[in-house]
């Protein structure tokens, strides 16, 4: 019966993080995957989402289902931490947001929306971009086609390269935007940059989708969210898909979102209902727990102040890795310019290597990262980072 069923041939993230997890070597340094490791090398339990746990748990054991779109307290919440209590596309009723399976599900009930809605629309995401992107969307039957991002020489943004891309695009294709910590490069939009964007999106009739899995990591809560706000202002009607594996510290609970922002609030009570009716014929109705640990912090006004000081904690511990591994690479290979881990922000560096340095960092000296070279820099602690910056010189001499 299933003779005609081909082999896997696995996912470049999840898989190398499995291969990681069954190497023998004691000494192994895991850099794969995006995930925030504290510095004794273990994911963090935030006393914020522990205090919140406590708390949900005494106060009720029953198990209802939940409503297709999530729940209410989770709903509003997120809506506030993304756009703002106090905004007009907020207090006009044009933003809905519905609880999703992690910014995967949300990602993945976004694109069967526009498939649906948007048929004749590609998607167009930068390059390079999160790998799974292209698998979702393609998998959702949408033809996935990247414009300009990552400039190989300077490590940097081709600006110019992206917009002019951008203007070309056919009217009403998807543009798939990171709002802050892009991954794989660590390479963001400055707020200037988000100003000039703005109004190509709207002459050329683009529709936004933004995804924000990282909000924190990069300037702060607020200043993360910039883009988000920028475009709910002026109008225009997006999409946009958060997380919180990361900033929570809650990546197998699955706790996301996805948002639109629409014309008007008629419109938007039309959109929630097929989003709504997207979610129950995938998976019917979201995960209880984790969300309301999420709901939890985000409303309650001493648990919300411990989680802001966590997140400045985490973001702060990346910085100073990046420091460190910049500082010791820049001491072994003098005259090599290793400025990018300092100028690169959020979780990841694109470190340049390619595909055989990767394996040779794997297989000599176990350690993990990414053949695209992406290197998780919340992976380094202060007992790795030596060792790992001695592997990268040793590969790039
Ligand atoms: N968007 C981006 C940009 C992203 O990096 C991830 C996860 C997600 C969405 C998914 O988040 P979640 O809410 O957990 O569904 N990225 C890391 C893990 C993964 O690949 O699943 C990574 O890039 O390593």
């Amino acid at each position: 019966m299933f003779l005609h069923v081909e082999p896997y041939a696995g996912d470049p993230i999840l898989s190398l993080n499995e291969a990681f997890g069954k190497d023998p070597r004691v000494n192994k340094i895991n850099l794969s995957i995006g995930i925030y490791f504290d510095d004794d090398g273990k994911i963090p339990m935030l006393p914020s989402v522990r205090a919140a746990e406590l708390k949900v748990v005494a106060e009720s054991g029953a198990r209802p289902y939940l409503p297709m779109e999530g729940a209410a307290n989770f709903r509003t919440a997120v809506q506030h931490l993304l756009f703002g209590a106090d905004r007009q596309a907020v207090l006009d009723g044009r933003v809905v947001t519905i609880q999703t399976v992690g910014s995967s599900g949300g990602l993945r009930v976004g694109a069967d929306f526009i498939k649906r809605y948007f048929p004749e629309s590609g998607i167009l995401v930068s390059d390079p971009t999160w790998d799974n992107h292209r698998s979702v969307f393609e998998g959702a039957g949408i033809t996935v086609s990247t414009y300009p991002y990552y400039d190989a020489d300077t490590g940097g943004l081709q600006f110019d390269a992206m917009l002019a891309a951008l203007s070309q695009a056919p009217a009403r294709s998807v543009v798939l935007l990171h709002a802050c910590c892009h991954n794989p490069t660590g390479v963001d939009l400055s707020q200037d940059q988000w100003r000039k964007l703005l109004p190509v999106l709207q002459e050329r009739e683009l529709l936004p989708f933004i995804d924000i899995a990282y909000q924190g990591y990069g300037d702060g809560i607020e200043e993360d969210v910039f883009a988000i706000r920028l475009l709910a202002d002026s109008g225009l009607s997006f999409l946009v898909a958060n997380s919180f594996s990361k900033n929570m510290s809650l990546y197998g609970e699955r706790c996301g979102a996805l948002s639109v922002v629409c014309p008007d609030a008629a419109q938007a009570v039309n959109v929630l209902g097929q989003l709504k009716a997207n979610v129950r014929r995938n998976y019917s109705t979201p995960p209880l727990h984790g969300g309301q640990l999420v709901a939890r912090v985000l409303t309650d006004p001493d648990l919300r102040r411990d989680w802001e000081a966590e997140v400045v904690t985490m973001r702060e511990r990346i910085q100073a890795m990046r420091r460190q591994l910049h500082d010791v690479l820049s001491a072994k290979l003098p005259g090599r310019d290793f400025s990018y881990f300092l100028t690169q922000r959020g979780m990841f560096s694109y470190t340049g290597l390619n595909p055989a340095q990767c394996d040779r960092l794997k297989d000599e000296f176990g350690v993990y990262i990414l053949r695209s070279g992406r290197m998780c820099i919340a992976g380094l602690n202060t007992r790795n980072v030596e060792a790992t910056a001695q592997a990268m010189a040793a590969v790039l001499a």
